[in-house]
């Protein structure tokens, strides 16, 4: 299958990720620190990422992929076939090749900015679907990406899984939903996953497991930037924390100073107060309207929704 690879993130002449470095000093200086949770996701990041899928207090995959066994049909009569699959953050798990399956597409394209991951985890998908055309793209799809040209013929299915729309703030989802209709087209349509409010200790032990996986994901970032942005962050003096936000119905990470502190990031000095925290994701969770009212202010018409055995996930189909 060929493999076309488009390297498109901005770096400076010592290799930093501009837009990485901006986000973190520009997190750590404001009064409640927070960095945007897309940095989680270098080499290591999604390779702990993919070890919290398989977590059992982690029920969202497994809600998800139980959805997209049973559906295949569904997904066969309303998407059919031909479609060039778009997936934005792309997959290595099992989700990919059920949704390649049921539906027969011309093309896949999975956009995502791990470049190693992305590579691999294409090859593999390659080899799995001998004459599929594979062009993974090295990409932050928040911004508007140009698909390969000899994909323009083709409609395009947008695939989201995961809930990772949920990992935005309301007024950002809606910016990205529109992005992805431009880098899709007109005649396109999109499957999109969206995880369902639900008893809070459930959604709070998904994110704070007993195997401490989800914490060294969190960890993990502040590694990052030590190591991409010569930062000393004292890493053991953070821990872990999950909570549940009623008002934006999100369960927010954070990284919480056990101590004061005081270090550097590329070359700025930052404190941090005992029990002062760095907010490092928000996971948004839907009922069925508020996810159906985040697609339409998105531009897309919601078609069908499907949810697993026990109403914990949603998929939902959109055109655009
Ligand atoms: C990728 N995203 C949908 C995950 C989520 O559930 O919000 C990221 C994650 N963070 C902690 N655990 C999983």
């Amino acid at each position: 299958a060929a493999q076309t690879d488009i390297r498109l993130v901005d770096r400076d002449d010592h290799g930093i990720d501009r837009a990485f470095r901006a986000d973190v000093l520009e997190g750590l200086s404001s009064p409640q620190k927070a960095i945007p949770a897309r940095w989680f996701y270098d080499d290591e990041g999604s390779r702990l990422f993919e070890d919290i899928t398989r977590l059992p207090e982690y029920y969202l995959t497994r809600a998800e992929t139980e959805t997209l066994r049973k559906r295949a049909g569904d997904f066969a009569r309303l998407i059919g076939p031909g479609r060039a699959v778009v997936e934005f953050g792309s997959g290595s798990s099992l989700k990919t090749p059920l949704l390649l399956d049921a539906i027969q597409p011309g093309a896949y394209v999975p956009i995502d900015i791990a470049g190693d991951f992305l590579r691999e985890s294409s090859a593999a998908l390659a080899a799995k679907f001998p004459g599929l055309p594979v062009h993974p793209i090295e990409a932050d799809f928040t911004t508007t990406v140009k698909l390969p040209p000899e994909l323009l013929a083709m409609s395009k299915l947008g695939f989201f899984p995961g809930s990772t729309i949920g990992n935005m703030v309301p007024r950002s989802a809606v910016d990205l939903l529109r992005t992805m209709r431009m880098t899709l087209g007109g005649d396109a349509m999109l499957l999109i996953g969206m995880d369902l409010i639900k008893d809070i200790d459930v959604l709070t032990a998904a994110y704070d497991d007993a195997a401490g996986v989800t914490a060294a994901f969190n960890r993990n970032l502040l590694k990052r930037i030590n190591r991409e942005l010569d930062g000393d962050i004292p890493i053991a003096a953070f821990a872990h924390r999950a909570r549940w936000n009623d008002t934006y119905a999100r369960i927010e990470m954070h990284l919480e100073a056990r101590a004061e502190i005081a270090f550097t990031v590329a070359g700025r000095s930052f404190t941090m107060r005992a029990g002062e925290t760095i907010h490092t994701e928000n996971s948004h969770k839907f009922d069925l309207r508020s996810a159906n009212m985040l697609l339409l202010a998105g531009h897309w018409t919601p078609v069908e929704r499907w949810t697993d055995s026990e109403d914990r996930f949603a998929l939902i189909l959109a055109r655009a």
